[in-house]
């Protein structure tokens, strides 16, 4: 595989300096998608901005709102040096055609992001090399090994077709940054930010756009992917993460969402983010992620003061026993708390829930329905299991499973079952349906809506008892 890297290089004019870098986010949205959630993807823009300023041309390909005709085009016609493409589960299938595509279209295809880094024999196929955990300094390395015809192996933090067994071959694990504060920010003005206003403008009436001010997240849940950003946790200072939230406004976003894993997660912190925000007196809305375990009164209170308008909140399951399956290392009483610590304080709640766990019961998925309902939520998602590679669950359901994570339409029809469970896949759509519909009729106000809420109750919860 060396002599392939070799003979690649050898296409590069040596004329062409400094060499260009085109980085492509291919996530094509469905025909139908009334998936609410769509933002700028914030990976590759850190990696634009590392290059960019390493003194490397890089440009970003956001395939969001492209057909995959129009992203093909546009990625041949650059005449980047290196591609360098994206991928998660949903993405597996478009970023590996992608590649097969763009062979020949340049010098160096490289691929990167959560499923490649848990994964990487999987794309090395298709790929030349693939960046496995954070890609900032491992991609400006990548790019002057390119440059000076050095051996891409010799960069830390990437695999290699080649290894024993002809298996992906390693070349040595690359720390993750420890000084967040020393990345530049996100090279945002290469992303298509009227694109994403409009679209924001459309579903929520304002324009939106994420933000990471931390890295990493030390607990263990069962299902989630820590793949890239590892379980260390890393953070940024509040003027630098408030510095940035005004680059973002300065584009025209009003709204921020904050990406984080655990937004909440330090007390001191997250009031020194409010006070700063609130201290500069930036006019904008925002939303974050949180755990229900860090989230008390006074900090729900200076989050509202600072403009927080949305928390969501991973609950998943109105079970003990299945919270710790799970090993959320929650109780269904702090979540409680929680949700109200944040509606007392003014700021709308959302929660996310995930039904049919493996190891889960009739009635402990009844169990978190009523629980659910029983939350004051504005807005709260049921979704089935899905194994991410890299996970204590995908471990576990590996054997059994019968088909890949495709993109879901956002609809509560569009679940599929990846994986042989001991609940049918027309029972679990049937189990996220009945909690959703619940939901909508507890939201009626008045007598007529706790009343049809109970006859519905009645003969679902039995239907659901029935189904195989
Ligand atoms: C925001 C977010 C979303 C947004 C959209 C993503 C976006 N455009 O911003 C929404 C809400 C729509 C979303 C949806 C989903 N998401 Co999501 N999402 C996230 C979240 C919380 C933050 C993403 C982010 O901005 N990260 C910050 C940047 C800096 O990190 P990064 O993208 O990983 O980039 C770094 C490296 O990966 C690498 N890198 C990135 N790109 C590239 C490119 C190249 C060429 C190279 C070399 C390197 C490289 O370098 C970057 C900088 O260090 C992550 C969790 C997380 N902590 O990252 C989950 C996460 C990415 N999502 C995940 C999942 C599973 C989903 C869904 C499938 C969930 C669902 N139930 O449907 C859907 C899929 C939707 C789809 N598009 O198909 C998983 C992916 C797991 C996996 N192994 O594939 C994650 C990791 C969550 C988790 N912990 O399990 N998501």
């Amino acid at each position: 595989m060396e002599n392939k890297s070799k003979r690649v290089l050898a296409q590069v004019p040596a004329t062409k300096t400094p060499i260009s870098v085109l980085l492509i986010y291919p996530f094509f949205k469905l025909k139908h998608d009334r998936s609410i959630f769509r933002f700028p993807p914030l990976g590759v823009a850190y990696i634009a901005s590392a290059l960019k300023a390493a003194g490397y041309r890089a440009d970003i390909l956001d395939c969001t709102f492209l057909t995959r005709k129009e992203a093909l085009e546009r990625a041949r016609s650059a005449g980047a040096d290196i591609i360098g493409i994206y991928s998660m589960i949903t993405m597996f299938g478009d970023s590996l055609e992608l590649a097969r595509e763009l062979k020949g279209y340049t010098g160096l295809l490289a691929a990167g992001g959560p499923l490649p880094t848990t994964d990487p024999g999987l794309f090395l196929k298709e790929f030349d090399v693939v960046v496995c955990g954070e890609g900032e300094s491992t991609m400006v390395a990548l790019a002057r090994a390119f440059e000076k015809n050095i051996s891409l192996i010799t960069v830390p933090g990437v695999a290699m077709p080649g290894g024993p067994d002809k298996e992906a071959r390693f070349s040595g694990k690359r720390e993750p940054e420890q000084n967040l504060d020393a990345l530049a920010f996100p090279a945002r003005e290469l992303l298509p930010n009227a694109d994403y206003m409009v679209f924001g403008k459309k579903k929520y009436g304002y324009s939106i756009t994420s933000l990471m001010s931390m890295r990493g997240c030390p607990f263990e849940c069962d299902f989630c992917s820590s793949a890239v950003f590892g379980r260390s946790y890393r953070e940024r200072s509040p003027k630098n993460v408030v510095d940035e939230v005004e680059q973002a406004l300065a584009i025209g976003y009003e709204h921020i969402h904050f990406g984080d894993d655990v937004f909440t997660m330090k007390k001191s912190r997250l009031l020194a983010v409010c006070s700063e925000i609130t201290r500069r007196g930036l006019k904008f809305s925002w939303e974050c992620l949180g755990r229900v375990d860090s989230l008390d009164p006074e900090m729900a209170l200076a989050m509202k003061a600072a403009g927080c308008e949305k928390m969501y909140f991973g609950i998943e399951s109105g079970s003990g026993a299945v919270l710790k399956l799970m090993n959320k290392k929650i109780s269904t009483q702090k979540a409680r708390e929680a949700v109200e610590a944040a509606k007392a304080a003014g700021i709308r709640t959302g929660a996310f829930f995930i039904l049919f766990y493996p190891g889960e019961t009739d009635a402990t998925v009844l169990e978190t329905i009523r629980y659910a309902l029983s939350l004051p939520l504005d807005y709260l998602a049921f979704s089935v299991p899905y194994p991410i590679p890299g996970t204590g669950l995908y471990e576990r359901l590996k054997s059994r499973q019968i088909g890949q994570w495709k993109q879901t339409d956002g609809s509560v029809f569009g679940h599929k079952l990846t994986y042989k469970s001991e609940f049918s896949g027309f029972k679990m759509k049937f189990g996220i349906l009945k909690g959703s519909a619940s939901f909508m009729l507890k939201k009626i106000p008045g007598i007529f809506g706790k009343a049809a809420l109970k006859l519905f109750e009645w003969p679902t919860d039995a239907a659901l008892k029935l189904m195989k």
